[in-house]
């Protein structure tokens, strides 16, 4: 019993010191178990008498609550550090990495075409395809332009090797032969656009020998000039994002068309700056006209009950003006930091910014 207060001592040593659960558990049993050190002295009081009995009880009692409140701690403050660790073992990082930009770009050509499409698609015209290669009937015959025509002279053409009839195939100059096939395939009401590529043999500053084009018609019984003209008024205004952009339509001729007229839309020129919009001058931007008869009765279309429109127009030149690029040439060469500054990030497209209401 002398040594009571070096015994707790000793325990709170242990305790204190104990560096987990099954430790402390043992130092437990060690003092308060069955066989423990306190337990033990415990039983030595049966043996005391009176008074003495009395004191050295209370110590006891002093010593064990001591010790419970000691084991009781240190439990909270292992159970504390053992969550404290697993929480750290387990922590995950739960917000989203932030997506980097993409790194690739929209071709303004493309985007281009894909604005001409949604237009005409809000107007009711779909999209048709046909061959790069075709046959001289489809690219020149069918669209009233025969051998001996000047037509053919004004049409720098690349020539391929013959096909099964023996005539040479040629690379379209335009993409009316899609138009003249569609024809074939169906009857009226025809509403079709034909965007593709086409290719003359022409290289300067402003002609490439692979460029673009789209191509309009529509025919049914009773489509007008007027149809036609406030069709490309709604496109143009749609296309350029300029609710009052004057046009204009002057008499024109195309073989295939009759009557034909070129168009026209408003700018202004001042300190060598082109501006599209009212501004007194005009730039030329596409061609039209009613389909020729002829052209009609070639694709198997009966010019005494039907009557259409085309249109046709270049798509790289639509693309400068509208997003301000100033050489052709550069839509080919690949340099990805022009396609960089001109392209569009995906997801942007298309944009038709005021529709076709605006
Ligand atoms: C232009 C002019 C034009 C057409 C294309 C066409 C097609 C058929 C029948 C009649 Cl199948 N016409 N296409 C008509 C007028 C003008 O293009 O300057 N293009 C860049």
């Amino acid at each position: 019993m002398d040594n009571l207060e070096q015994l707790v001592e000793d325990i709170l040593k242990g305790i204190a010191g104990a560096a987990d659960m099954a430790a402390l558990e043992e130092i437990r049993v060690a003092a308060l178990g069955k066989k423990g050190s306190l337990t033990g002295l415990m039983k030595t009081l049966g043996g005391m008498d009176g008074e003495a009995r009395k004191v050295a009880g209370q110590a006891l009692n002093v010593a064990k609550d001591r010790v419970s409140e000691a084991l009781d701690m240190r439990t909270d403050d292992l159970r504390q550090a053992a969550m404290a660790a697993r929480l750290a073992g387990e922590k995950m990082d739960i917000s989203l990495p932030v997506r980097p930009e993409t790194a690739g770009r929209i071709h303004p050509l493309t985007q281009a075409t894909e604005e001409v499409m949604a237009i005409f698609a809000e107007m009711g015209f779909s999209v048709a395809e046909g061959p790069d290669i075709e046959d001289d009937f489809h690219n020149f015959e069918a669209l009233n332009i025969p051998a001996d025509h000047p037509a053919r002279q004004m049409q720098a053409t690349f020539f391929m090797p013959p096909g099964a009839d023996g005539k040479p195939k040629v690379l379209r100059t335009h993409t009316s032969p899609v138009q003249v096939r569609t024809m074939e395939q169906s009857q009226p009401p025809l509403r079709v656009i034909c965007p593709g590529r086409t290719y003359r043999y022409d290289s300067d500053a402003t002609h490439a020998p692979m460029f673009s084009q789209c191509e309009a018609l529509w025919i049914d019984e009773s489509v007008t000039m007027a149809q036609l003209k406030g069709c490309i008024m709604d496109f143009l205004r749609a296309f350029f994002g300029i609710s009052d952009l004057p046009v204009r339509f002057r008499p024109s001729f195309f073989p295939f068309t009759e009557p034909s007229a070129e168009v026209d839309i408003g700018c202004s020129r001042k300190n060598g700056e082109l501006k599209l919009g009212a501004g007194g001058d005009w730039l030329e931007v596409m061609g039209c006209g009613m389909v020729n008869a002829k052209v009609l009765q070639y694709g198997g279309i009966d010019p005494n009950r039907y009557q259409g429109f085309a249109l046709g127009m270049g798509l790289e030149r639509l693309a400068m003006l509208k997003y301000g690029i100033p050489d052709l040439r550069t839509f080919f060469e690949c340099d990805l930091r022009w396609l960089k500054h001109y392209g569009f990030v995906p997801l942007d497209i298309p944009n038709v910014a005021l529709g076709i209401s605006g």
